[in-house]
């Protein structure tokens, strides 16, 4: 019997996305309920030829629900996925309430898979965008070389702060270019024709909560506690990739030839995009819309020992966040 399957958090950037993942993937479904605020309830969403009328999220939303993938903020999820799991569903979490819980898998699907099974608050968390982008270069370099420490800047989307900020760039660009008036709703400075080396807010000792993300869920995916990481995450005027440049040293010997070598069939969701002599390397636009990560500028790192420098590009609202959470599901229902 195909699953029940809910979105919470259903009118929003990566909601819109999951239910679109949902058909690319041609994830099996009975029912499909879609969930969000009070003030998007009553909306109306095609479907696969059918008109899906949103429901307000409540504690008792979810009665015979199997899955609900949830993207709708930390809060509401704290508030609603265990009255989910109550009512016997999966919960597939896109927010970071419960991915630091050593009772719930933080999962990627390529990279931690059987992590998936244990599930004792009955929710799965989905990384943090940056993170999963980071990992799908990385974990076949890990799985082939022992990762040690990853140094990374991050160039990130302003599809990550949701419709909110893909419509802030948008309408700055339109006022730079009729002189109207700049807003600034989503960021702290102009984003457009800006960078803002600012995502989320500060914590003691100057990191932002975007860049210990990237250090604590690296380590709980990978189970490597000890793993060094240190991170700068950036804005920029891009509206729907992360770009990730990152030096990785390893334990065991690297070339560059080796490391090119693990990309490849072996490596589903991540492909090599690296040929500097014919200009061949991934931008933002190479992935926006696209399930797959690329990776490229693959280079021996000149300061580090044995490391690689890299970039790496994935969607964010797809595989950074809706896609690996539609691949959680199929997962369980495998
Ligand atoms: C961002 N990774 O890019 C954060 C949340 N999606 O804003």
């Amino acid at each position: 019997q195909p699953p029940h399957i809910a979105i919470a958090g259903a009118t929003g950037a990566v909601g819109i996305e999951m239910l679109n993942c949902l058909a690319e993937q041609k994830v099996p479904y009975s029912q499909l309920t879609l969930l969000a605020s009070a003030r998007s309830a009553g909306k109306v969403v095609e479907f696969q030829g059918k008109e899906l009328v949103v429901k307000e999220l409540t504690a008792d939303a979810f009665e015979g629900v199997d899955i609900a993938l949830f993207s709708a903020g930390g809060s509401i999820s704290l508030e609603f996925a265990p009255h989910a799991a109550a009512a016997g569903a999966i919960v597939i979490d896109n927010s970071s309430a419960f991915r630091m819980d050593p009772e719930v898998p933080l999962v990627v699907p390529e990279i931690n898979p059987e992590a998936a099974k244990t599930t004792p608050k009955g929710i799965i968390a989905n990384p943090n965008c940056t993170t999963i982008i980071s990992l799908m270069a990385l974990a076949p370099l890990h799985r082939a070389f022992g990762l040690k420490s990853i140094i990374a800047s991050s160039y990130q989307a302003v599809s990550g702060s949701g419709a909110a900020g893909i419509v802030e760039l948008d309408s700055q660009i339109q006022a730079l270019a009729n002189g109207g008036e700049i807003k600034k709703e989503v960021y702290p400075h102009q984003i457009a024709s800006n960078v803002i080396p600012q995502v989320d807010v500060f914590l003691e000792g100057g990191y932002t909560k975007e860049e210990q993300k990237m250090l604590n869920e690296s380590r709980k995916i990978l189970g490597l506690p000890e793993l060094n990481v240190t991170c700068t995450c950036v804005r920029v005027p891009v509206h729907r990739s992360h770009s990730v440049s990152i030096s990785a040293q390893f334990e065991k010997p690297v070339t560059v030839e080796a490391a090119q070598a693990v990309y490849g069939e072996a490596t589903p969701g991540v492909q090599l995009c690296d040929d500097p002599s014919t200009g061949l390397y991934p931008t933002p636009l190479d992935t926006s819309g696209k399930d797959d990560c690329l990776v490229g500028r693959m280079r021996m790192d000149q300061v580090l020992p044995n490391a690689l420098a890299l970039w790496v590009v994935g969607d964010q609202v797809k595989k950074g966040a809706a896609l690996n959470a539609v691949q959680i599901a199929k997962l369980l229902l495998e």
